[in-house]
């Protein structure tokens, strides 16, 4: 394909309630599109990458340059562009993996449009729905959590995902575990532990956690051996993933017996793919994580989800869980899984008016030189 031109939007979405993690409280979803057009096709990738560099150092005002003064050019200048190609053609920049992975998401979306092609086809879905589970901030109070947890298990959800922080987990654990019964759980750090906290993490093994994400700063994975071995809840790395090699080598070392995948963090749907071919081969399962993805992202996540090695319920919530509107036609929990899109692309179309009544800057417009 020749790309002809690359559109970013920043847009802004209200969230239905504010998202706390150990990293600090959004109340807004600020996003990056973008939208490429190929040989006459649109395309449509989401950037994961939040406001500020706190779950990577990532961010959408710096995806946004590197993507129009790196990544962009690189693009327009190629006379034939495949997704699968983007890695090599992108090869000359180092890490940036979300900002990648934006514009992976919408070459292959073009290219999948111009074939008739859904994601699920493309990526190796096996299921034509997958299993949803609903993350939960961290509330003002235990009464605050326990009310928003019942609504999420009345709506359905198949699993409970509770965000931790030192301050914050055995007594909130302990009661949502008193409320849902045996509906699977589990829980997620994002980085705020240390190894001084290993006794302490010990003691959410009487939860029958179904594991324990992410406790320690992501480059270290020998922590995360240090607490595999001394805890019985299965330890889960999330922000360590970035990319095959890495995922294998935490797994060869014991530091995480189960794999969180997000595309944005390991530089697109394809590395995501092989990072799941790899667990399925060591007999690891994964399971997709979430970024607060608008339909765009979402649509494509569910595909992915619907692949065999996703073994367990993704945080692929309903468009409700975050949004009163989404910027695509909206995902509806139906007995706690959301149907893959079957349609060309990722199955979704944006509404460009509410692409004008979110922005936050002017969009910016690349064309071929
Ligand atoms: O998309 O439902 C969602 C959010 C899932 O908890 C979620 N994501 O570390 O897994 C994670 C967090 C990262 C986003 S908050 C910075
Ligand atoms: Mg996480």
């Amino acid at each position: 394909m020749r790309i002809e031109r690359i559109e970013l939007h920043t847009i802004g979405m209200p969230l239905v309630r504010p998202f706390e993690t150990s990293f600090g409280r959004q109340t807004e979803r600020q996003v990056l599109l973008a939208h490429v057009v190929a040989d006459g096709v649109d395309g449509w990738g989401e950037c994961v990458a939040g406001t500020t560099p706190d779950y990577s150092s990532e961010y959408v005002d710096g995806c946004r340059i590197v993507i129009e003064r790196f990544l962009a050019p690189v693009l327009l200048a190629a006379n034939d562009v495949t997704a699968a190609a983007l890695d090599g053609l992108f090869a000359g920049v180092i890490g940036h993996r979300m900002a990648k992975a934006t514009l992976e998401a919408a070459v292959l979306d073009a290219e999948l449009r111009s074939t008739g092609t859904s994601f699920g086809e493309r990526l190796g879905a096996v299921r034509d729905r997958v299993e949803c589970g609903v993350s939960v901030g961290i509330s003002p109070d235990i009464e605050t959590l326990l009310a928003e947890v019942e609504g999420y298990v009345d709506e359905g959800y198949r699993r409970i995902k509770l965000k931790i922080k030192p301050g914050w987990d055995l007594e909130p654990v302990a009661r949502v575990r008193e409320v849902i019964g045996s509906l699977p759980l589990q829980v997620d750090a994002n980085t705020a532990y240390t190894l001084d906290h290993v006794d302490h993490l010990r003691r959410l093994d009487e939860f029958g956690l179904l594991l324990i994400e992410q406790p320690f700063v992501e480059e270290d994975i020998a922590a995360h051996v240090l607490l595999a071995d001394s805890i019985e809840t299965p330890v889960c790395l999330d922000e360590s993933i970035t990319s095959t090699g890495i995922a294998i080598d935490a797994i060869e070392r014991g530091a995480t017996s189960i794999v969180n995948i997000k595309p944005g963090r390991v530089g697109g749907y394809l590395e995501a793919v092989s990072i799941h071919d790899a667990c399925r081969s060591l007999d690891v399962p994964v399971w997709c994580g979430g970024m607060l993805e608008t339909g765009i992202g979402r649509a494509m996540n569910v595909a992915l989800a619907a692949l065999p090695g996703f073994a367990l319920p993704g945080d692929t919530s309903a468009s409700g869980r975050y949004f009163a509107e989404d910027i695509t036609e909206p995902f509806v929990l139906d007995d706690g899984y959301l149907s893959v899109p079957t349609g060309a692309g990722s199955g979704v179309e944006v509404r460009h008016d509410l692409l004008r009544h979110w922005a936050l800057t002017e969009p910016v417009v690349l064309s071929r030189p």
